[in-house]
C-alpha cells in the first residue's frame, strides 16, 4: 500500500528516469540499438529497482500510466535528438502485457509517433509471450498492425513463458531475446547450451534475429558467436545508463 501510494506520487512528480543499455552486433561489437529501462529515484529510499516496482505497478494497474510515460519519454527524447541531427540508436521499449492488451494501445502508439514525429523505424517494442494469454488471435492481429507501421517487435525473455512454439509461426515478429537464465550457465551446462543452440537454429529458419541477454564475460560472447547468435546485451558490454553516457562509449564495444 505504501509503495502504491508512493508510485502515484512518483507519477505525479516525475521521479522516473530512463536508462539505456546497448545491444551490440555479436561479431563486430557495434551498437545496433538500446533497451530503455525505467529507474525510480525515490525521495527517501533512493534508487528503487524496476524488478520491485514493475510487478507492483502491474498488480495495481499503475503500469498503464507508467508504461505510457515510458513510451512517451523514450519516443520524445529520441525524436528530439533525431531532429537535431544527433547520432541516435533505435530504442527498444518494454511493454507489459496488461498495457498491450488494454483497449487503445495501438491508438496510443500512433498518437505518440504523430505527436513526437519519431520515425517508426527507430522504435522497437519488447513484449513477453504472455501477451498471447487471453486471446492469441487478437494479439497476433495487433502485432500485424505494428509490423505494418514499421515497428519492430521482439519477444522478450524467450523460453521462460508458457511458450507454445506454434505461435512463432503466426507472429510477424522480428527478434527473439533469449532469457539470461539460459546464458548464465551456457559455458557449464550442456542442456542450457543445447536449448540456446536449438532456439537460434529455429529462429534463423524462420527469419528471426536472436538477441542473447545477460552476457557478463568474454567466454560467453565467444560461445554465442560460435552458436551464430546475432546480437548480445549484458554487463560485459555496458550497464544501463543515462543517454548522455551512451555517447561516451567506444563503438564498437569490446
Ligand atoms: O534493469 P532492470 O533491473 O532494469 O529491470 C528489471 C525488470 O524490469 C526487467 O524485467 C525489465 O524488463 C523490467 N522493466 C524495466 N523497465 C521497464 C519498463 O519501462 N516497462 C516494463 N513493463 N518493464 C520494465
Ligand atoms: O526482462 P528484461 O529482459 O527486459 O530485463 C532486462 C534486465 O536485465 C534489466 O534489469 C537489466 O538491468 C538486466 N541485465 C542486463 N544485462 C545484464 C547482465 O549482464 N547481467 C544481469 N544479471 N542482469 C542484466
Ligand atoms: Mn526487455
Ligand atoms: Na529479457
Amino acid at each position: 500500500a505504501l509503495l502504491r501510494h508512493d508510485l502515484d506520487t512518483a507519477l505525479r512528480e516525475n521521479q522516473f528516469e530512463l536508462y539505456y543499455q546497448p545491444i551490440v552486433d555479436a561479431v563486430s561489437g557495434q551498437i545496433c540499438s538500446v533497451e530503455a529501462l525505467v529507474r525510480w529515484h525515490h525521495p527517501r529510499h533512493g534508487m528503487v529497482s524496476p524488478g520491485i516496482f514493475i510487478p507492483i505497478a502491474e498488480q495495481t494497474g499503475q503500469i498503464i500510466p507508467l508504461g505510457r510515460w515510458v513510451l512517451e519519454q523514450a519516443c520524445r527524447s529520441l525524436a528530439d535528438l533525431h531532429a537535431k541531427g544527433e547520432r541516435v540508436y533505435p530504442v527498444a521499449v518494454n511493454i507489459s502485457s496488461l498495457q498491450f492488451r488494454r483497449d487503445g494501445f495501438l491508438d496510443e502508439v500512433r498518437r505518440i509517433l504523430k505527436e513526437t514525429g519519431l520515425p517508426p523505424e527507430l522504435l522497437e517494442l519488447e513484449m513477453t509471450e504472455s501477451i498471447l494469454l487471453g486471446g492469441a488471435e487478437e494479439a497476433i492481429e495487433m502485432i500485424r498492425i505494428l509490423d505494418g507501421m514499421n515497428i519492430t517487435v521482439a519477444i522478450d525473455d524467450f523460453g521462460t513463458g508458457f511458450s507454445s512454439l506454434s505461435y512463432l509461426r503466426d507472429l510477424p515478429i522480428h527478434k527473439i531475446k533469449l532469457d539470461r537464465a539460459f546464458i548464465r550457465n551456457i559455458l557449464t551446462d550442456h542442456s542450457s547450451a543445447a536449448i540456446v543452440q536449438g532456439i537460434i537454429a529455429m529462429a534463423h529458419h524462420m527469419g528471426l534475429a536472436v538477441v542473447a541477454e545477460g552476457i557478463e564475460e568474454r567466454e560467453q560472447q565467444l560461445d554465442l558467436i560460435r552458436r551464430d547468435c546475432d546480437m548480445l546485451q549484458g554487463f560485459y558490454f555496458a550497464r544501463p545508463m543515462p543517454w548522455e553516457d551512451l555517447l561516451t562509449l567506444p563503438n564498437p564495444l569490446p
